[in-house]
């Protein structure tokens, strides 16, 4: 019974998925011991998480109040933006709350009444913690996305920003770059930076909506179009310098350059029917726990690994207390299928 017990438990780590769990307890020759394996908190909603900022200050719409309209009703501007008024502001709460009853709400920016000045707007996201991507960001414009757009990240919790993508109707015009697609990458370019103008051209505000920093796509690259090799992904995470990295950040940054135009030129007669709205930001990514910890939890405000392999730290990044400092190293995902777990001595 217990050697069937222990017989199960070692089949563990294959039957609950790859590198979900840190260790199990098995039997062996010498008796029952731990045995350990490189570990990973499984994917999340990392909106849940956030910390937002928008600057310049003043560039959310409602103080004071102020009327607006939309590219598909330009001459009706009845619609009403007053921060003092629950139902009528859009904070930038708005951006990151679960939808429940269907009804779009979202953050709502100044109209663009001081054309031709550029209308700018930063949206930062902070989690003050390193978090791996999983799945696609996906960000949901209300009323039609921007022709101009850009997307940074920070690896150091917002002191140095690097360019993630750029968006644009016209890479050329806009950011003096050719217009590349993610699917087109290869797997020697994988982690290149890129213009896309697959989401800023104009195709009314309620068909398209979204803009998205591919993730599933560039993943595609080593794991097959549905994702099934892992291991071969996997692998490449491992090998390929810069690789994990570039799906790692702490901070997230959308400079919004140049509204939507509604297919058209700018027209000065009615600048109401130009500003940003965002429903929702959508960011899936797992902690960073340096393959030590298969838990991340939410305290005093920041995300945290529950390390082991007795390592410590935010992201398991430095060995305990009475262990070896020199001997810290990050678990690996090799050999398949269960890693290296790479613990502290
Ligand atoms: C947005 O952030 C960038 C740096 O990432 C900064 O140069 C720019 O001035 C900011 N724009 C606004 C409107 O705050
Ligand atoms: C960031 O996280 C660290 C470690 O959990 C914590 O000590 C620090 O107070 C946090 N900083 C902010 C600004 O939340
Ligand atoms: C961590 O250290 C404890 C003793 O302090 C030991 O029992 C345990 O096996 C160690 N864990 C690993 C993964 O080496
Ligand atoms: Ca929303």
């Amino acid at each position: 019974m217990l050697y069937l017990l222990a017989l199960l438990l070692h089949r563990l780590p294959l039957a609950v998925g790859q590198y979900d769990i840190c260790k199990s307890w098995v039997t062996t020759d010498d008796g029952p011991s731990w045995e350990f394996y490189a570990c990973q908190p499984k994917a999340m909603r990392m909106k849940d998480y956030v910390t937002v900022r928008v600057d310049p200050v003043g560039i959310t719409c409602g103080d004071p109040p102020e009327r607006f309209c939309t590219h598909e009703n330009p001459y009706l501007c009845s619609d009403e933006c007053d921060a003092s008024n629950p139902d009528l502001a859009h904070p930038p709460k708005l951006m990151f709350d679960s939808e429940d009853e269907g009804l779009a709400t979202y953050w709502q920016s100044v109209t663009w009444r001081r054309y031709p000045e550029p209308l700018l707007a930063n949206i930062t996201l902070s989690w003050n913690k390193s978090i791996e991507l999983t799945d696609d960001i996906v960000i949901t414009f209300e009323y039609g996305r921007p022709t101009i757009m850009m997307l940074e990240k920070s690896l150091d919790n917002g002191r140095t920003w690097h360019p993630y993508q750029y968006y644009a109707d016209d890479c050329m015009e806009a950011f003096s770059m050719p217009a590349r697609r993610v699917r087109d990458l290869s797997t020697t370019s994988a982690n290149r930076v890129l213009c896309t103008e697959e989401y800023s051209r104009w195709a009314g505000s309620k068909k398209e909506k979204t803009v998205r920093f591919e993730v599933r796509d560039r993943f595609a690259i080593f794991a097959g179009p549905d994702l099934k090799n892992m291991d071969n992904l996997y692998t490449r995470l491992e090998s390929a310098k810069g690789l994990k990295d570039f799906f790692t950040v702490t901070d997230l940054r959308m400079r919004l350059l140049r509204p939507a135009l509604g297919g058209t030129y700018v027209q000065r007669e009615n600048l109401y029917k130009y500003f940003y709205a965002v429903s929702n930001i959508e960011v899936t990514g797992r902690c960073k726990c340096n393959l030590h910890a298969n838990l991340c939890t939410f305290k005093e405000g920041s995300l945290q690994c529950e390390c082991e392999h007795n390592t410590t730290g935010q992201d398991c990044g430095k060995c305990k207390k009475n262990f070896r400092s020199r001997s810290w190293r990050a678990g690996s995902y090799l050999p398949l299928p269960n890693g290296s777990p790479n613990a502290c001595k």
